[in-house]
């Protein structure tokens, strides 16, 4: 009890200090399969002038990672704080509330100790494969949309189910390979609201105008989170956004290769990318180099099409005056493989699907328009978040990895974490390290003892696109990151 005393004063101390009417409302932006292809994080191919303009109002983490590369368990880490190696939740199909029934998640623990209004616009936590997401999280009626949509009939073979619509939907799930791919993109003439991210912006500014009278009226403060689909696939967006891109111009994988000496367990071809039209259906074939650019191209139309969104919600936000008394956090809940390994989408342990585009807006408190190097996870977000808004740290019941990142906002140099850590089950289960200049993956089953792992070290110092594993090569370092790797908590299985 002394101890929440004392830290709820130093908190309104630091609100005080930056400014910041207490208690800060939070927007929370969630953004699907987005990697940082954003023009401010140094990417010249983005049009994204919109998280461009949150960036300059905030800070910039340079070294962000997911805990791990898939919506679900990623989503579930940023809930929770901890990591689905601590929890077991590893699964697209994983149910909170079976594995943690009385988990306190992120917006309870708002709701609980703080009194806020929570609420949940779009996507959030993952709905489909079987999983229902976690509505007893928010204390209103979450605002549901579609993750999977097509306006063109010959994206979806005149109007048929197509198989992940279905997934994501909970529909047929014993039928999904009999049913149609659906395109992997379709560019029509449409407005923005034709799509759920439109709709879902939409909401979040009415959200925003009736909490706005709410904190006026009785002082209640709000907690929103948004939760936008597209990049995710397939890459549906108005042809506007397409037309903002010239394909010729947009990068192209530098080095398409698997890894030279990569264990098999660690390798992807084919996968999610195989359930859409016109990608060949063979795992291991080849892309036509047309095909990869439409993809390319479709990746980053459909982020200019979310930014436009995120930027309909930031420019209520101002007009309602809220932006001083708000603190935005905008998440990726992984990043995404354009071809890059011969990878496309997300479900591995390599840089390209684990790095996340991560922006804190903290007013008087963040310095408008910085940036860190200093590394960050996932999981980070609840305790920083809880910290900024005056709360107690996050205590469970689950476990609790995340560290606050508070220190590391007031000056960009503080040292919070020497390394990040995600993980990714596949036959065995790959646990990682990232720290500023490496990456070491060690492959076992759950249980099994250090010497039958495989391992792969990457230094993204000297190989920058990840073509050599020298775990074979330099066992001072791979000695040196078992380390730092054995000092985390045995992970839970993943079955
Ligand atoms: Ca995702």
């Amino acid at each position: 009890m002394r101890r929440t005393v004392i830290s709820c004063l130093l908190s309104c101390l630091l609100l005080t200090q930056a400014g910041m009417s207490a208690p800060p409302n939070v927007l929370l932006i969630l953004v699907d399969d987005l990697k940082p292809a954003l023009g401010c994080y140094g990417d010249s191919a983005a049009k994204t002038p919109n998280i461009d303009r949150l960036a300059s109002r905030g800070m910039r983490f340079d070294l962000a990672y997911c805990n791990q590369a898939v919506c679900a368990p990623s989503r579930f880490t940023l809930m929770l704080g901890a990591h689905s190696s601590s929890t077991g939740l590893y699964h697209l199909g994983s149910r909170l509330r079976q594995q943690w029934p009385e988990a306190v998640t992120l917006p309870q623990h708002f709701a609980k100790h703080g009194g806020y209004r929570t609420e949940s616009v779009g996507k959030i936590f993952h709905t489909g494969h079987g999983n229902e997401g976690d509505p007893q999280s928010f204390n209103t009626e979450p605002y549901k949309d579609k993750v999977i949509e097509y306006l063109d009939p010959a994206s979806t073979d005149g109007g048929q189910l197509t198989r992940e619509e279905a997934l994501f939907t909970n529909q047929k799930l014993d039928q999904i390979p009999k049913l149609p791919r659906g395109a992997a993109f379709e560019f029509p003439d449409a407005k923005d609201d034709d799509y759920a991210d439109g709709r879902v912006a939409s909401e979040a500014v009415k959200r925003l105008q009736e909490a706005q009278k709410r904190r006026q009226k009785d002082g209640t403060p709000f907690f929103i989170a948004t939760g936008f689909v597209r990049p995710h696939l397939p890459f549906c967006a108005p042809k506007k956004y397409w037309d903002m891109h010239d394909p010729s111009k947009l990068p192209m994988p530098a080095f398409e290769e698997l890894p030279a000496g990569s264990p098999k367990v660690a390798q992807k071809r084919g996968g999610e990318i195989v359930a859409y039209k016109p990608v060949p259906e063979k795992g291991d074939a080849e892309f036509s180099p047309e095909l990869k650019r439409q993809l390319i191209h479709g990746y980053y139309a459909a982020t200019s099409y979310v930014d436009a969104q995120i930027g309909r919600v930031l420019d209520e936000l101002d007009r309602l005056d809220l932006a001083k008394d708000t603190i935005i956090v905008l998440w990726g809940d992984h990043g995404f493989h354009l071809g890059d390994l011969g990878i496309w989408t997300k479900h591995t342990n390599y840089e390209q699907a684990n790095r996340i585009p991560l922006l804190v807006i903290a007013p008087g408190i963040a310095k408008p328009g910085s940036s860190t190097r200093q590394l960050a996870e996932s999981v980070d977000v609840f305790p920083t978040l809880a910290e900024l808004a005056g709360l107690p740290a996050p205590r469970g019941p689950q476990p609790v990895d995340g560290l606050s990142l508070v220190p590391v906002l007031k000056d960009p140099a503080a040292r919070v974490r020497d390394h990040a850590y995600h993980c990714y089950p596949k036959e065995k289960l790959g646990r990682a390290i990232r720290t500023e200049r490496y990456r070491l993956v060690e492959w076992k089953q759950v249980g099994a003892p250090p010497e039958s792992a495989v391992i792969e070290l990457y230094d993204y110092e000297r190989d920058p696109h990840e073509t050599r594993n020298l775990a074979a090569e330099q066992p001072e370092v791979v000695n040196q990151l078992r380390g730092i790797l054995a000092r985390h908590p045995e992970a839970r299985p993943t079955r």
